[in-house]
């Protein structure tokens, strides 16, 4: 896995088209929620959870991996297939799907941003109106007490130690088995369920309990939208499905809805300014 394909991320594809009806709907929307899997973060590089695992991981799954049981069986082997994981995302960066999100955010009057990713890229981009279901690969905690911590002493051991009660390191991520935090919990089954609009984007919908979150928006009356290049079990209770990829779809929604694109130019400049 080299550098992530920076500029082929931050260079919109020809337009995709976007239904009149689905236009009149995110305009009429005072409610609306995103919820975002590892396919958004596909095209900056960073591989989602079906693709296999490159070189040294590829014999594990991941939901082998991502689970306290296989912390505790093998603690060294979980931290560096997170180490190993933290370095590509270090090398990626966020995408235009990223940025038209921020754009999205911004022209919407009531705004949340659910994530499953754990890459931090949402944040990095500029979405501020989110929960990270899932934690964050960037943030580590210790295995036995719980709490954040941010610094430890450099020693030889892997994991490293927590410096205020002795118990190996882990990040703070959720793992297969492990309950989502409260407060993101609620947050995003509250809005589910009071939203107009629910958009679905690069998930496959199996991991609970955030597949849930679409069903309980459309049961509550909400309209839903799906971006994915596939079908999924979302699909079948899609309002839209657009099958194609984030970054072709969310820029041309956000051209489409006639929203101000600063987050999505400012990312473009940017781009042009590396190359
Ligand atoms: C819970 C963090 C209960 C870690 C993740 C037995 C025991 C206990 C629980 C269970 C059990 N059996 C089932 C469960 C429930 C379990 C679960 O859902 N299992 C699955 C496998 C069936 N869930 C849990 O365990 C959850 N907790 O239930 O708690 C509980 C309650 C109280 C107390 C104790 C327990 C916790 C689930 C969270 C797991 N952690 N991540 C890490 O990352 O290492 S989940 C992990 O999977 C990632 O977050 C990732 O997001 C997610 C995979 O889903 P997707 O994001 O959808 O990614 P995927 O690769 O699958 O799909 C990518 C999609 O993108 C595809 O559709 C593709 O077409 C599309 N795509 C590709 N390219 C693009 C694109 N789309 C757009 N643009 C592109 N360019």
């Amino acid at each position: 896995m080299g550098a992530a394909p920076a500029f082929g991320a931050l260079r919109e594809h020809m337009a995709v088209h976007i239904p009149d009806d689905l236009i009149e709907a995110y305009r009429k929307a005072e409610r609306v929620v995103v919820l975002t899997g590892a396919g958004v973060s596909a095209e900056s590089g960073v591989p989602t959870f079906r693709e296999a695992q490159t070189g040294l991981w590829a014999q594990y799954d991941p939901r082998e991996l991502a689970t306290p049981q296989a912390f505790a069986r093998n603690p060294r082997l979980v931290w560096e297939w997170y180490a190993w994981r933290r370095s590509l995302i270090q090398k990626a960066r966020p995408n235009l799907a990223h940025y038209a999100l921020v754009d999205l955010e911004q022209a919407t009057p009531h705004f949340l941003l659910v994530t499953q990713n754990i890459d931090g890229f949402h944040w990095l981009a500029g979405s501020r109106d989110m929960v990270e279901l899932h934690g964050n690969i960037a943030r580590t905690k210790c295995f036995d007490e719980g709490h954040i911590v941010g610094w430890w002493p450099e020693t030889d051991d892997v994991p490293p130690r927590c410096p205020h009660c002795g118990g190996l390191l882990r990040p703070d991520v959720v793992w297969f088995g492990e309950g989502i935090p409260d407060h993101a919990l609620r947050a995003a089954f509250d809005a589910a369920a009071s939203c107009d609009l629910f958009v679905s984007i690069g998930t496959s919908a199996m991991v609970q309990p955030a597949a849930q979150l679409p069903l309980i928006a459309k049961r509550m009356g909400a309209k839903v939208l799906e971006i994915n290049p596939q079908q999924t079990a979302i699909s079948l209770v899609a309002d839209w499905a657009l099958q194609g990829t984030a970054v072709e779809v969310l820029p041309a929604l956000v051209r489409a809805l006639g929203f101000p694109t600063n987050a999505i130019d400012g990312a473009q400049q940017s781009s042009t300014n590396d190359e």
